[in-house]
């Protein structure tokens, strides 16, 4: 009986119309007659989800009967993007004949094509769907590739996280100004997200310690006795593999208030107090921190951060409870990823929990924990390392400040055995900062020694942070616990659902019509033996110039109708390609200022009387484009987008240079619109200031569509380099073991400004872009002549020109060695999908292997 009434997938057209029709007309409550696009995909999206939860559930069950080692990736961000397409793409069995039998379709376009004759177009219908913008930026969208690859590598993985009622905000640009406006994602609900009602996880905050035995040790048992309570309510989201009928679970907390009533509130007649105390409790997982490598320390923050821990450590310890293996199985059962030091409070809730719950005698405890927890680091910067007041740990978590007290106690005596009589060097590493006019944890450092791996994301990055700010912990540990695991991206999304044309002409290619090397990315080197080839190069040309014209008309909707971009020159015309969070060490000064010397120098010749015809020669048409957020809070970030915007609107309205140069700033720079950005860029930027951009993940994104990169040696690019070649990327600038003594020679005024930069600072004071408030660009120009030059634009704007020429030549009078260089990118790109990345997490760091649907 069970198996005869086993709910099926839908798996072939009709079966999709049934389940289509079937959702509209009960699940939605409506006829076919009033579906619109929003209705029609609601209905896919349900009918889609459905086959992932019978996919899911068997995942979960198959993992239930054989109980391997699991991975639990904690991230306080996942910027998922869209679901459906994504889904559509990954769920897909085996083509399967269409109606006529006479082509084999995958589920996407069976679904397209179904969704056709019911009167929709796909594209109308994925388009309805928000983003899920649960991320700021880099950290984020590199979590939802993560649990991408461990679901098509059949890794059993869960990933945990918030669900925050508010993303990422939405950004405006109200006369030239960044604007920003609340994310309400859940708007019209959310068709993908399972809730949980049955899993309720009570989470305490402040109260007090107590030691019911009197005044003993705090590394014995004690109980925390909390003072508020929230409950965790699970949200899970189905995350579908490619080729694969592994689905594995995003599972997102949601605060909610207890049902307890205060009593004491209330006898003193504080009702509505009481009241209010409870709705607080929705406050912590109402929205997400807009800043993007910058710790701010605010309390509710911390509390998301304990929130989300407790609930998903609760969870972990359940699910290993039940296989009733002794404690001393759990790191062989359990792997859990910090991403970032924003979970690290899960390492002391861990502790916690095996001392004062389990009762475990504290070092047989800490052993467990070591080996369970790894952590990765995505930054140097001093600005972006979570350090937390002791104070505030007090108040909120108790109980957790004595652990961790103990804990460096613990650390700061093998510290002492090591290296006896070093007090210099015990401050230094010490987990607590002593520093006036209060006491500060340093979370980076409870993760380090908390965890049995630390990795960096880019062999540049992972070296540097033995050199700089963990050099004292490799003295201690040695070099072994610190690793790297480079950055990688998924190709399901990044090539085959953003450009399938592409996608198409590489299948086509290297002959493989069942897209296998959106798996086995090492296929891609067949497309260099077409590298040369001058019809391939065109078909190849081809389909960018067709990306191009997507992206124009973006641009053009998002302008009102109005086509800033020349289409009938779109082919030779250069689109160059900035989008990420602004951000000053990404330097998208630089870039701006590149611009303005550009139409100073364009300006120049025409006054000296050359015409258009000969200056085109020298400066030949482009369009620099540029897009992300600024954090709310970042006065330097805000200006330059400010400035990006008024370079526009004069540069766009000047006839005299006629479509010579153009710019544009791309509002609320999200997933969805890279999706569109990206397979357009002939040119995209990668500037930061040598040794500050860990990784970069967009670098990845835009080789792997078909662009070239212009970029300074830092980061990914080092590797990127290396895989596709110097020959086919434009790099420039000084290196990062150059970057102290710049910045000394900036503070002794050792340093010259070169000449053309001297220009370009002389027209912004002019107020040539601000005539009604010449002043207004002052801080930008004050950084750079008088602060020190931090980012050290100074040092790098002559080469940066210079390559910049150099992209010009190549792209206007070379365009067939051009083509050439894209294409032997795109063959070598392969090592940067996110499924070799994942693959070197579980052998090196995780120990856990694929469980492979039978
Ligand atoms: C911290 C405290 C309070 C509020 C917010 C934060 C915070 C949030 C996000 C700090 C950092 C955050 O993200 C940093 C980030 O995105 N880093 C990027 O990580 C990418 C993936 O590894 C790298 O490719 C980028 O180089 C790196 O900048």
């Amino acid at each position: 009986l069970w198996n005869k009434h086993k709910v099926q997938k839908f798996e072939d057209a009709e079966g999709f119309d049934d389940r289509f029709i079937h959702h509209v007309e009960t699940t939605l409550a409506r006829s076919l007659y009033n579906c619109d696009d929003l209705a029609a995909y609601e209905s896919t999206s349900i009918s889609v989800r459905d086959n992932l939860v019978i996919d899911w559930n068997k995942t979960q069950q198959r993992l239930t009967a054989r109980d391997p080692k699991r991975v639990y990736y904690l991230s306080l961000e996942f910027l998922m993007g869209r679901a459906l397409d994504n889904a559509l793409i990954n769920m897909g069995s085996e083509p399967k004949p269409n109606s006529n039998g006479d082509e084999l379709l995958g589920t996407r376009d069976m679904v397209k094509d179904s969704l056709n004759d019911l009167g929709f177009r796909l594209e109308d219908v994925l388009a309805q769907e928000p983003d899920a913008a649960l991320g700021n930026g880099g950290l984020g969208r590199l979590a939802a590739c993560f649990i991408d690859s461990m679901t098509t590598e059949n890794i059993p993985a869960w990933g945990y996280g918030l669900r925050y009622e508010y993303g990422i905000f939405a950004q405006k640009i109200i006369d030239g100004y960044q604007i920003e406006t609340p994310d309400y994602w859940l708007n019209i609900g959310n068709r993908w997200e399972i809730e949980r009602h049955e899993i309720q996880i009570p989470v305490t905050f402040y109260g007090y310690v107590d030691r019911p035995d009197g005044d003993t040790p705090t590394t014995d048992p004690a109980q925390w006795i909390g003072g508020e309570r929230v409950l965790a309510v699970a949200y899970d989201f189905p995350v579908p593999g490619y080729k694969t009928t592994t689905v594995n679970n995003l599972r997102l907390w949601k605060a909610k208030p207890t049902t307890e009533f205060d009593f004491a509130k209330f006898n003193t007649g504080d009702y509505k107090n009481s009241v209010d105390q409870q709705q607080r409790a929705e406050s912590i997982t109402a929205c997400l921190y807009p800043n993007d490598n910058f710790a701010e320390g605010k309390e509710l923050r911390l509390k998301q951060q304990y929130f989300w821990c407790a609930a998903s450590l609760h969870d972990i310890i359940r699910r290993f409870k039940k296989t009733q293996r002794p404690w001393s199985e759990f790191p062989d059962q359990v792997a859990i990823q910090l991403n970032d030091t924003h979970p690290t409070l899960a390492v002391v809730e861990l502790q916690r929990v095996l001392v004062d719950l389990e009762k475990l005698p504290w070092a047989e405890a800490w052993d467990i924990v070591n080996k369970t927890f790894a952590y990765t680091n995505h930054t140097v910067m001093q600005e972006a390392l979570e350090k937390w007041p002791v104070s505030l740990f007090s108040r909120l978590l108790p109980r957790h400040l004595e652990i961790i007290y103990d804990i460096n106690w613990f650390f700061l005596q093998e510290v002492e055995k090591k290296f006896p009589d070093n007090s210099e060097l015990l401050s230094r590493i010490s987990i607590i900062e002593e520093v006036y006019p209060e006491r500060l944890i340093r979370m980076a450092f409870l993760a380090i020694v908390g965890s049995h791996k630390v990795n960096g994301v880019a062999e540049l990055h992972s070296e540097l942070i033995k050199t700089t700010i963990f050099s004292d912990f490799v003295k201690f540990y040695g070099p072994s616990k610190f690793t790297n695991v480079t950055n990688g991206i998924t190709p399901r999304r990044w090539l085959k659902q953003a450009n399938p044309e592409l996608s198409k002409l590489i299948s086509e290619a290297i002959n493989d019509p069942k897209d296998d090397f959106l798996l086995d990315m090492t296929k891609l080197t067949k497309l260099a033996e077409f590298a040369d080839d001058h019809g391939f190069q065109q078909r190849w040309n081809k389909v960018k110039e067709d990306n191009k014209i997507k992206l124009a008309d973006l641009i053009k909707n998002l302008n009102n109708g109005e086509d800033i971009i020349d289409r009938e020159h779109i082919n030779n015309t250069l689109f160059d390609i900035q989008v990420k969070r602004i951000h000053e060490y990404k330097r998208q000064q630089m870039n701006i200022f590149g611009v303005i010397y550009r139409y100073l120098a364009i300006k120049n010749l025409l006054e000296q009387g050359a015409s258009i015809e000969e200056v085109e020669k020298k400066f030949p048409r482009k369009v620099s484009i540029f897009g992300g957020k600024s954090a709310p809070g970042y006065y330097m970030a805000k200006l330059i987008i400010k400035l990006i915007n008024s370079v526009a609107d004069v540069v766009n309205s000047d006839v005299a240079i006629a479509d010579l140069i153009k710019v544009v700033f791309i509002p609320d720079y999200n997933v969805s619109k890279a999706e569109i950005i990206i397979p357009a860029s002939d040119l995209s930027e990668h500037i930061s200031t040598a040794g500050t951009e860990a990784s970069g993940t967009s670098n990845m994104k835009f080789v792997m569509n078909g662009g070239l990169i212009i970029g300074t040696v830092d980061g990914a690019n080092v590797e990127i380099t290396r895989e596709i070649g110097e020959d086919n990327i434009f790099l420039f600038g000084n290196l990062s073991e150059k970057v102290e003594e710049l910045r000394y020679n900036h503070k002794y005024r050792k340093s010259e400004m070169p000449s053309e930069l001297k220009m370009v600072l002389n027209a912004i004071e002019s107020g040539l872009f601000s005539p009604e408030n010449p002043n207004e660009f002052k801080p930008l120009w004050d950084s750079i002549k008088h602060h020190g030059d931090y980012y050290l634009v100074s040092d790098d704007f002559a080469s940066y020109l210079a390559t910049q020429e150099l992209v010009d030549q190549v792209f206007h009078y070379e365009k067939s060695e051009w083509i050439k260089k894209c294409i032997l990118s795109v063959a070598n790109v392969g090592f940067f999908s996110s499924d070799r990345c994942i693959e070197e997490y579980a052998e090196t760091i995780w120990n856990v292997e694929p469980v492979k649907p039978e």
